[in-house]
C-alpha cells in the first residue's frame, strides 16, 4: 500500500459512490484491493464524526461540510442511516440527551427560551405545542417555525397549533369557542408593555429571522390539538425511548385538553416542568391591580392549572419565588451584547427592545425582568440551577372573582399530581457565578 494522493482517493471514493465494487475499482484504477478499502473506511469515518458533529443538521448539510472537508464527493448515500443511528445511540446514554415538547404563549420572553433549549445538545426537541390564549395571537406561531426549521433544519419538527381560549371560558361559554378577547384574555394587553402586539411580531425583529419554506398550516396537520399531541407524544417515546418531558412556558391549557381527551396519557409524560404560580411572593398580573397574588400563567386559565393538580402527573413549578431570586444585571446585558452567533444578537436585539419598552424604564427593567421561562429549560438540563422541595398542600383558587382567581393557596387536600417546586438558586444569586446564566450565554453564542 502506498499513500494515495487527494485526487486519487476521489476517485475511489468516485466510483465507489457510483455503485461500482471493490476489485473491479481496483482494476480500474490499479491500486490494491486494501487500499480501496482502507480508503473507503476511512471516508466513511470522516463522514461518521461529521454526522455526529451535526447531527441535528440536514442531511444536505452534512455532505456539504463532507465535501468542504475532505475534498471527496460522498461516498453514499449513508449520510440518513448514520444520523438515525447515531440518534438512537445518544439515546440510550442515561442522562446525555432529554427528549422535551415545548409548550409556549409565544411571549417574547419565551423566545430566550425555544433558542436556549434548540441549541441545548443536551436537549432533543421533539415538537412544540403553541397556545394562542396568553401573550401572542396564535398566527405567530410561524416565528417558532421558522426558528425551529433553520436549527433543526431538515426534520420537519411537529409544530401544533393548540387552542385560542382557555378551558375557564370554554366551559362556561361554549358558543364563544375561538373568539378572542374572553374575560380573562383580556387581562394581556394587546398593545405597549410588551403585549401581543409586541410578541406577535418580535418587536418586528422576526423579518431578521431566517425564513422556512414550510408555513404554518404546513407545520400543523388539522388544527386537533389533543390527537396531534398525543402522536407527537406517542413518536418520541418510539423515536428515543424515553417519555418526553414537557416544558410548559404558558398556561396549562393545551395539556389539559390533552388529558381531558386521552386521560392515560399521563403515564406517557416525564414530567412538566412549568413556569407557573406565585406562592409567598406579589403575583405579576399587573393589569388586574386587585389581584395581588396570582401569576399570569395561572390566572389565564385557572381550571386547567386545576386539572393539572388534579392529574397523576409528576409536575415541578419553576414559581416567581424562583425566579425573583436570580435577576440579571447591566453586567449581563452587556455580556450578551458581544455574542457573534446569529441567534446570540437576535436574542441580544430582542433583549434590547424589550428594555427599551420595559414599563418604568430601564432600572425597573432591571428589578423585574428575569428571563422567567429560560429558567424552567436551565431547569430541565440538570446544571445545577434549582433547590426543589416536594409540596402538595397546595391548590388553585378557581372561582368567579378574577380579583382572587388563579393563586396558589394552603389546602387540606393533597394535591393528585406528585408536585415538586423549585425554591431557590442552588449555588448563587448573583448573576456571574450562576449556572444558569453562564450556560444561557455559552449555549446561544456556539
Ligand atoms: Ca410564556
Amino acid at each position: 500500500m502506498y499513500p494515495l494522493t487527494e485526487s486519487q482517493c476521489g476517485e475511489i471514493i468516485g466510483l465507489y459512490k457510483n455503485k461500482q465494487s471493490v476489485p473491479k475499482i481496483s482494476r480500474m484504477l490499479k491500486v490494491h484491493r486494501t487500499t480501496v478499502t482502507h480508503t473507503i473506511d476511512k471516508s466513511q469515518k470522516i463522514l461518521k464524526t461529521i454526522v455526529k458533529d451535526n447531527n441535528k443538521k440536514s442531511a444536505e448539510e452534512i455532505k456539504k461540510i463532507f465535501v468542504e472537508k475532505t475534498n471527496n464527493e460522498l461516498i453514499f448515500n449513508k449520510i440518513k442511516n448514520y444520523q438515525q443511528s447515531n440518534y438512537q445511540q445518544s439515546r440510550t446514554l442515561p442522562h446525555h440527551v432529554i427528549p422535551v415538547i415545548i409548550d409556549t404563549d409565544g411571549d417574547n420572553d419565551d423566545f430566550f427560551a425555544i433558542l436556549y433549549a434548540l441549541k441545548s445538545k443536551n436537549l432533543d426537541v421533539r415538537g412544540v405545542t403553541y397556545h394562542g390564549n396568553g401573550w401572542s395571537h396564535a398566527a405567530s406561531v410561524q416565528n417558532i417555525v421558522d426558528i425551529i426549521d433553520d436549527i433543526y433544519s431538515g426534520k420537519n419538527i411537529p409544530v401544533i397549533l393548540g387552542t385560542d381560549y382557555s378551558l375557564y371560558e370554554s366551559d362556561r361559554n361554549p358558543n364563544t369557542l375561538g373568539t378572542p378577547g374572553c374575560t380573562y384574555q383580556k387581562s394581556v394587553p394587546e398593545g405597549a408593555a410588551g403585549g401581543r402586539r409586541d410578541s406577535d411580531l418580535l418587536y418586528g425583529l422576526n423579518r431578521k429571522l431566517r425564513l422556512s419554506k414550510r408555513i404554518w398550516y404546513d407545520a400543523i396537520k388539522d388544527f386537533n390539538i389533543t390527537q396531534d399531541f398525543a402522536d407527537l407524544i406517542d413518536s418520541t417515546i418510539e423515536a428515543t425511548g424515553k417519555k418526553p418531558t414537557i416544558i410548559a412556558m404558558g398556561t396549562a391549557t393545551n395539556i389539559a385538553m390533552l388529558l381531558r381527551a386521552f386521560p392515560t396519557y399521563n403515564t406517557k409524560i416525564e414530567r412538566i416542568v412549568w413556569m407557573a404560580g406565585a406562592l409567598d411572593v406579589a403575583g405579576n398580573v399587573f393589569t388586574v391591580p386587585n389581584n395581588t397574588r396570582a401569576e399570569y400563567n395561572v390566572y389565564l386559565d385557572c381550571v386547567a392549572a386545576q386539572e393539572l393538580l388534579d392529574s397523576d402527573l409528576k409536575i415541578t413549578l419553576i414559581p416567581l419565588d424562583f425566579t425573583n431570586k436570580t435577576p440579571f444585571n447591566p453586567a449581563f446585558f452587556d455580556k450578551l451584547s458581544t455574542l457573534t452567533s446569529f441567534y446570540g444578537k437576535f436574542a441580544y436585539q430582542l433583549l434590547k427592545m424589550i428594555r427599551a419598552t420595559w414599563l418604568g424604564g430601564e432600572l425597573e427593567f432591571y428589578n423585574g425582568y428575569f428571563l422567567w421561562d429560560a429558567k424552567a429549560v436551565g431547569f430541565v438540563k440538570n446544571i445545577g440551577v434549582a433547590k426543589v422541595v416536594s409540596n402538595r398542600t397546595l391548590a388553585i383558587t378557581c372561582t368567579e372573582d378574577k380579583n382572587y382567581n388563579g393563586q396558589f393557596v394552603a389546602s387540606q387536600v393533597l394535591t393528585k399530581a406528585d408536585l415538586e417546586i423549585a425554591t431557590e438558586p442552588i449555588v448563587s444569586d448573583l448573576v456571574e457565578d450562576s449556572p444558569f446564566f453562564q450556560d444561557f450565554i455559552d449555549v446561544l453564542e456556539y
